[in-house]
């Protein structure tokens, strides 16, 4: 990775793999581009930035040609609670925005990462221990696409000799930009209510278990990934990867830990109780932490305490 184009850059992942990759490679040598610049201003401001569609081939050529982009860091897509609100231009974000990435990475030589997810499983997969190579009937238009997504991935891999690479993410669990419409962001929304209000009206049931990373593990993933050993990578695309399993009541009771007084009650909404329910409990990552050396660093514990105290801070500037 030298020259770095990142699409969905200023969502909830592309803007913390955005700094991170700035960090590493220059802020000149890592460019953004998404289809809003109404956010992270600082990000936008301090290098290359772009406003382009996933899907417009020709924009993303000349940028892809002008900066001499050896990799893509595909992000742009529409997440499982919004996507089942308009399943037809999800489909066509998360499915025509990939097949052009992956047509802009045969042409330029490019690398390729794209996240799938959790949501690339349904009812009939396993649900504990989730193995990484298993039966995969998604049943929301979010983990249809993901799981299409994992095929193509392969399948440009497979013909055109494209370096695709790709893992599973859980929820992801980070303060810095607001998640997207998906179906884990109570697991974030909760730190913020619980500060502000000490009550926290949560969506899904109260024994929903669903796996979850902190961004810090995720980004250090993506970077680890795509830096790893290719001989070594049994599974290029989709990666089962994870930190931690947890319930609604039980991120509530560690953060009662720090707030006593807060409370959680719960008003389900059935699309998203529909998708987590769909999902797996806990995924098996043994490959992912065989093969390429995968090994988050938060856990429940630690994720709570720093979340609370980085959205304290926050909201006190404010
Ligand atoms: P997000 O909704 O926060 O950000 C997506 C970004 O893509 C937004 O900034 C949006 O403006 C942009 N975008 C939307 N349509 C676009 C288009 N047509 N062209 C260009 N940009 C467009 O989502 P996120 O949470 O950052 O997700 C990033 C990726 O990670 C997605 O592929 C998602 O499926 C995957 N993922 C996320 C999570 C999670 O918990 N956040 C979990 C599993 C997988
Ligand atoms: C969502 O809930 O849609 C995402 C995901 C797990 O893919 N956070």
């Amino acid at each position: 990775m030298k020259k770095i184009l990142i699409s969905g850059a200023l969502g909830q992942v592309g803007s913390e793999i955005a700094l991170a990759l700035r960090e590493l490679y220059g802020n000149e040598n890592v460019i953004l581009v998404d289809i809003r610049d109404n956010v992270n201003v600082d990000l936008i401001s301090k290098g290359p930035f772009y406003i382009a569609d996933c899907r417009d081939r020709e924009k993303l050529s000349t940028i892809i040609k002008n900066h001499q982009v050896d990799t893509i860091i595909h992000l742009a897509a529409i997440l499982s609670a919004k996507a089942e609100q308009n399943p037809v231009r999800a489909w066509d974000i998360n499915i025509n925005g990939l097949t052009t990435m992956l047509e802009l990475a045969k042409e330029f030589n490019c690398s390729l990462f794209t996240p799938s997810s959790i949501g690339a499983f349904g009812s009939s997969t396993p649900k504990d221990n989730t193995p990484q190579v298993t039966i995969q009937r998604p049943s929301c238009i979010y983990g249809i696409s993901k799981v299409s997504g994992e095929l193509l991935c392969d399948y440009y891999y497979n013909k055109y000799n494209v370096d695709t690479r790709g893992v599973r993410f859980p929820g992801l669990i980070s303060y810095l930009t607001p998640p997207g419409g998906g179906t884990t962001d109570y697991a974030i929304e909760i730190f913020y209510d619980a500060i502000k209000y000490k009550k926290y009206v949560c969506p899904l049931k109260e024994d929903t278990y669903l796996d979850m990373l902190y961004i810090s593990d995720a980004v250090k993933a993506v970077i680890d990934l795509m830096n790893a050993d290719p001989s070594k990578l049994k599974h290029r695309n989709a990666y089962n990867i994870t930190a931690m399993s947890f319930s609604p009541k039980e991120l509530a009771a560690e953060i009662k830990k720090h707030i006593p007084e807060f409370e959680i009650v719960y008003e389900v909404d059935p699309i998203k109780q529909r998708i987590a329910d769909s999902w797996p409990n806990k995924l098996d990552d043994s490959e992912a932490r065989e093969q390429w050396g995968f090994n988050p660093s938060y856990d429940l514990e630690k994720m709570v305490s720093l979340m609370l105290d980085n959205i304290s801070r926050r909201l006190n500037n404010d």
